[in-house]
């Protein structure tokens, strides 16, 4: 009896604390998921401490700047001003608080298997620091079973009993990186307790900065909810890459069919092709849910192949690239060509996994001179060298022998590119409304109709 009234304690006093704001809310990784979570948390009224590895990071914040594109340095200038929001590589700061949010990076091993090193890291720093009646929220995409199986025995090997002395839940994140319409505050929030006290607690502390709560009905279902989403985009990418390699074949504009069907006004989802995917979460996530699969002996088809096809596509268009300079019978060897955007998506400055590195390695593995541009990225770094970016003139236009169009920034004057540059390899169909002037235009399938490739 005296437990259960302790644990009621425990969850009564946290529930009080969120609801007056008095609660002091950690975010272990400050990255574009977890800093836009801290700042959330901040403008809610709470306290925040934000905790990373990185002195860079914290540094910057502290100095009132952003290295997230999607948070204003003001507002974080203002939350540091206001003395809401703190950012510390200080442990044991994490002691002082009642709620905690974990947002590190999953990233895949050499061998293509989770790298779970950081959730282990963050889970037993948590661990070290907690106090009694803490909730600990695990936001990293994640393989189903992670939070009951890492991070819960963290947390109870202090002795705590979770529901009592400690509450655990999953809750993903739903950061899309440069979406102008959708940000942390308005994207519905999927939550998953390991006890009901767990999920009224981690619902609790959302609902105070996330319009929408999704509740679940466990952390497994919230850990597949995000593995589904996110399968669900690879797997309809690859559907339309495979469709774009189709419609090539049989002389077919697959963007033409693609935005016939997408008039449909049931039952279909557009997606486009492009020249493979990049991120940190698409290329990535399935392969958590397809590696737990596989310790239950079974195989994941449709994110292997969706892989398969995706991983495919840089060297698609490169076979474009040089299918285009055979046609002036020019070879991709000792040409010069300028790759535009670098960025995995368009509007954005993450080069991470891009499509993009693949496509200039393996221009330059066929002897190829690779420059790039891109008005978001200045300077690539690769494997301990650093590759600046060129300017995009009418000069450097004139002077390629090819123009690779792998990401579509709005921001870039593609009629320049084509008013000066002799041949473009548009892998995004950002040229099909262009005035046609000096450039021949090669697209990842045939062009629209009777058009020919000018
Ligand atoms: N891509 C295509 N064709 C498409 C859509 C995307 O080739 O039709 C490519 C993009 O160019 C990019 C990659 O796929 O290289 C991933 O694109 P994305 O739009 O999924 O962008 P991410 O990975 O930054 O963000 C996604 C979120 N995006 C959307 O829901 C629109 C969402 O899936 C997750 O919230 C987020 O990943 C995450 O963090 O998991």
């Amino acid at each position: 009896m005296a437990a259960d009234a302790a644990a009621g304690r425990s969850r009564q006093q946290l529930l009080a604390r969120i609801q007056d704001r008095s609660a002091i809310i950690g975010v272990i990784g400050l990255g574009y998921v977890g800093l836009p979570l801290a700042v959330e948390f901040a403008k809610a009224g709470f306290h925040v401490i934000g905790y990373d590895v990185s002195e860079r990071v914290t540094a910057l914040l502290m100095r009132g700047e952003s290295h997230i594109q999607d948070v204003p340095a003001s507002e974080i200038a203002a939350l540091v001003r206001e003395g809401l929001f703190e950012a510390t590589t200080d442990e044991a700061r994490l002691s002082e608080t009642d709620a905690i949010s974990i947002a590190v990076p999953t990233p895949l091993s050499k061998t293509r298997d989770p790298d779970m090193s950081y959730v282990i890291a963050a889970a037993e720093a948590a661990t070290r620091q907690v106090r009694r009646g803490t909730l600990v929220v695990l936001e990293s995409t994640t393989y189903p079973g992670t939070t009951r199986e890492v991070l819960l025995p963290a947390l109870t090997g202090r002795g705590y009993t979770v529901g009592e002395d400690i509450f655990v839940a999953f809750s993903p994140e739903r950061v899309d990186p440069g979406n102008p319409v959708y940000h942390t505050k308005n994207t519905p929030k999927v939550v998953g307790g390991v006890t009901p006290a767990c999920l009224e607690l981690a619902t609790a502390l959302y609902a105070t900065c996330i319009d929408q709560m999704v509740p679940v009905s466990s952390p497994e279902a919230a850990e597949l909810v995000k593995l589904l989403e996110n399968t669900f985009r690879s797997v309809n990418i690859a559907m339309v890459n495979e469709m774009a390699i189709v419609c090539d074949k049989l002389g077919v504009n697959v963007w033409e069919v693609i935005d016939a069907a997408a008039t449909k006004p049931f039952g279909f989802m557009k997606f486009t092709p492009g020249p493979g995917i990049g991120g940190h979460c698409i290329p990535l996530d399935p392969h958590y849910l397809a590696w737990k699969m596989r310790t239950l002996n079974y195989k994941t088809r449709f994110i292997d192949l969706a892989s398969e096809i995706n991983s495919q596509m840089p060297a698609y268009v490169v076979e474009k690239v040089a299918h285009a300079l055979n046609a002036e019978r020019k070879a991709v060897n000792g040409s010069r060509i300028l790759v535009l955007g670098v960025a995995y998506k368009r509007d954005i400055d993450d080069v991470r996994e891009s499509p993009a590195l693949d496509v200039i390695r393996l221009l330059e593995e066929q002897g190829a001179t690779v420059s790039f541009h891109d008005p978001y990225i200045t300077s690539v770094r690769e494997d301990g060298h650093v590759r600046k970016g060129a300017a995009l003139t009418s000069e450097t236009l004139a002077k390629t022998d090819a123009v690779v169009i792998v990401t579509d920034h709005r921001s870039v004057d593609y009629q320049m590119v084509m008013d000066h540059a002799p041949l473009i390899v548009d892998s995004r169909n950002v040229t099909a409304d262009l005035v046609r002037t000096k450039a021949r235009v090669v697209t990842l399938s045939a062009a629209r109709g009777s058009e020919t490739d000018s």
